[in-house]
This record gives C-alpha cells, structure tokens and sequence, in this order.
C-alpha cells in the first residue's frame, strides 16, 4: 500500500501528540493523584437540612476512628455552610457537599479540590492538604447574581 510521504509525516505527528495527551493525562492520575469525582449518590434537595448528615448540626469536620477526617458541607445560594472548615494537614480528608437550590461548584485554588455540586446528589471528594494555613472555598459555577460572594474559608492546621 502506498502511503504519501506527507500524509505518513502528519501521521507520525498526531500519533506524537496522542502519546504526550494520554502520556499526561496517565502522568496526572498516577503521579498527581488527580481523577475524576466519581460519587452517584443521590439525597433530596428538599429535605436535607432536616435530618440526616446534612443537618445543621452535623456539618463540618469530624475525625473518623482511622484518623482521616470527614467534611460535610452544603454549597447554597450564596454561600457554603459552614462558613469556616478547619482540617488537619497531611491528612487524608473526604468532602461530602450537596446542593439545596442549583448546580455550584466548590474550587480550593492550588489544590485538587474541584467538584460540581448538583442538587439532587451528594458529590464526593478525597485529598489531603500539604501546605498549612488559610485558604478559599469558591464557586466555580455560575449560580446567580450573589455568585461572586460565593466563598467560605478553609484552615489547614499543623497535624496532631
Ligand atoms: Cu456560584
């Protein structure tokens, strides 16, 4: 068969860009740890905050028997409960969020902390935080005007 010499050099250049794109992608998961939430876990976005993991009284940081830390929050209109979230660094930490209202997102800058909160589900996430001190929780999904007031703060304190 035979193949135009140009048409085999573009080959060989989309096969060198397919191979660095899953390269990187494989790079990310593997050395960077970072994948895809992958939660489906459904809860009703009418009454969550009436009983449950999602009421008042349990969201925020608990320590499991293990050592890890469990965070409960709720991402709403315009705002996430609770507003401040102190977790241990170098700890493995999981959030659980959901959404009362609309789709939100929930962004920590210079972490991998990323996921969309979409009423109707529980959105999972596992990480740790390396560097100490104070950072943001922010929005990253267009949720309504107060959008931009959208923040809380988290505390990465020294472990122990
Ligand atoms: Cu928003």
């Amino acid at each position: 068969m035979h193949i135009d010499p140009l048409e085999k050099k573009w080959m060989y250049v989309i096969g060198f860009m397919t191979a660095v794109m899953i390269g990187s992608m494989a790079y990310a998961a593997i050395m960077l740890n970072m994948h895809p939430p992958s939660n489906v876990e459904t809860i009703d976005p009418k009454t969550l905050h009436l009983s449950g993991e999602f009421a008042e009284d349990n969201l925020g940081a608990t320590t499991n028997p293990d050592g890890s830390v469990t965070v409960r929050m709720v991402a709403a209109r315009y705002s996430f409960y609770p507003q401040m979230i102190e977790v241990p660094a170098d700890t493995d930490v999981k959030f659980r969020i959901t959404s009362p209202d609309v789709l939100h997102g929930v962004h920590v800058p210079f972490t991998n902390m990323s996921t969309m909160v979409v009423p109707g589900y529980v959105s999972e996430v596992n990480t740790r935080f390396s560097r100490e001190g104070e950072a943001q929780f922010l929005c990253n999904e267009y949720c309504g005007l107060g959008h931009d007031y959208m923040w809380s703060k988290l505390k990465v304190v020294p472990k122990g």
